[in-house]
């Protein structure tokens, strides 16, 4: 049976690095969410170091608690982005649970090393699925029933 998919709702709260990509002072990191090609990202923290804090709130369109969606942490330069860590391409269910939402830290990695982890809180809301029309001749059956029913109380 093809999944209905639903509607995730996720907070991307924090990370705690072990990797500081930053020559000069301290990093700038932001969050980038991507998902079926998409990428959506947080506000930067500015000076956030390797303890980031964002609550970014997204809501994502599920079209399968199967597909993968990742997290990236970059550090906001001045000329060019540097990515700090990433986690590895996560199923949507193994953010949800099996009790549609929970809160959990991802391991991040970079360069195959584990860099820290981010914290991630969601809820899923699963589409209802789709109504069974309704049958307009099962309808009348059901009505003809009734009648019968009521005529024969009547008679008794
Ligand atoms: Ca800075």
């Amino acid at each position: 049976m093809a999944q209905p998919g639903g509607k995730l709702v996720l907070h991307v709260e924090e990370a705690s690095l072990t990797r500081d990509n930053e020559t000069f002072g301290t990093m700038d990191p932001y969050c980038q969410v991507v998902y079926n090609g998409k990428k959506h990202r947080s506000e930067t923290h500015s000076d956030g170091g390797k303890h980031p804090k964002w609550n970014y709130r997204l809501e994502l369109e599920v079209l399968d608690v199967m597909d993968e969606i990742t997290f990236k942490v970059y550090n906001s330069n001045t000329f060019e982005d540097d990515q700090i860590a990433h986690t590895d391409a996560l199923k949507i269910y193994n953010l949800i649970g099996p009790n549609n939402g929970m809160t959990e830290n991802h391991h991040m990695i970079y360069e195959k090393k584990n860099r820290g982890t981010i914290r991630v809180r969601t809820q899923y809301i699963p589409n209802a699925p789709a109504e069974v029309p309704e049958d307009p001749a099962a309808a009348q059956m059901l009505e003809m029933q009734k009648q019968q029913m009521e005529m024969q109380r009547l008679q008794l």
